[in-house]
């Protein structure tokens, strides 16, 4: 069974409209490879006008959703807020969002539950520290990160999951192909055994953490390496090379 290779663009807290109109310009004039699904993560001010102006083959996402409709829950936006603007996507678990604002493998699994079940789809994100990795605990972690999701969850149809060390994320240490591959096979098994063999083929796993023009080609000839979620290079032109890194 093929993946399609999906490539994320998480523009984090970044950009004004001038600088959204100079990135969609850029992937406008691509060209992109068609055979990739691209997506684009905008800070929520600027959804709205980016969903308006980006052609329908680039997914427009928010970076965060809260997991219930509507209420007192002051700062927060809903999955069905998204929708009504015409956003079908939204990244969760983004390790800012755990590490920073202290989000827990639970709530994040509440939130993507709450997504899938508002019609969104998400880009789920899961990864280990620097300490967890030296510690020998990458798989651990990382299978206890996507339980969380699964033991929510009981349609994978519309989940991307994004492996993303947080040890690689905006440092300029990449995961090497294989260090990143490991991972990516590691989460590919547990799939297989603890949801379904069709989940396990068909889910796209992709790779996140300093993901650049340069070192795109190699991770994109790991087997299990599905497309990537990229935060800085996605601020730049090479975007473009990146999403046409299996060219
Ligand atoms: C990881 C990634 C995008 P960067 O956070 O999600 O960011 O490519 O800057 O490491």
């Amino acid at each position: 069974m093929s993946r399609k290779f999906f490539v994320g663009g998480n523009w984090k807290l970044n950009g004004t409209k001038k600088i959204a109109d100079e990135l969609l310009g850029n992937l406008i004039k691509g060209p992109l490879d068609p055979n990739v699904e691209v997506l684009i993560g905008v800070p929520y001010v600027y959804l709205d006008y980016v969903k308006e102006k980006a052609p329908c083959n680039i997914y427009v996402a928010a970076q965060n959703c809260f997991k219930t409709e509507k209420g007192a829950f002051t700062g927060e936006i809903s999955p069905s807020m998204l929708k009504d603007i015409g956003i079908d996507w939204v990244i969760l678990g983004h390790s800012e969002r755990r590490q920073i604002f202290h989000e827990t493998d639970t709530l994040i699994a509440e939130k993507i539950n709450y997504a899938l079940e508002s019609g969104l789809s998400v880009v789920a994100c899961i990864g280990e520290t620097l300490e967890e990795r030296e510690a020998g605990q990458t798989e651990a972690v990382v299978a206890k990160q996507i339980k969380a999701i699964k033991d929510k969850i009981c349609n994978w149809e519309n989940v991307v999951v994004a492996y993303e060390p947080v040890w690689a994320i905006g440092t300029g240490k990449t995961a090497s192909p294989q260090q990143a591959q490991e991972v990516h096979k590691i989460l590919r098994k547990w799939l297989a055994d603890e949801v379904n063999e069709t989940v396990s083929k068909t889910t796209r796993i992709i790779y996140g953490g300093s993901v650049t023009a340069s070192n795109c080609k190699e991770l994109a000839k790991e087997s299990d390496i599905d497309g990537f979620l990229v935060g800085g290079a996605s601020l730049k032109p090479e975007f473009v090379d990146i999403v046409n890194a299996k060219k």
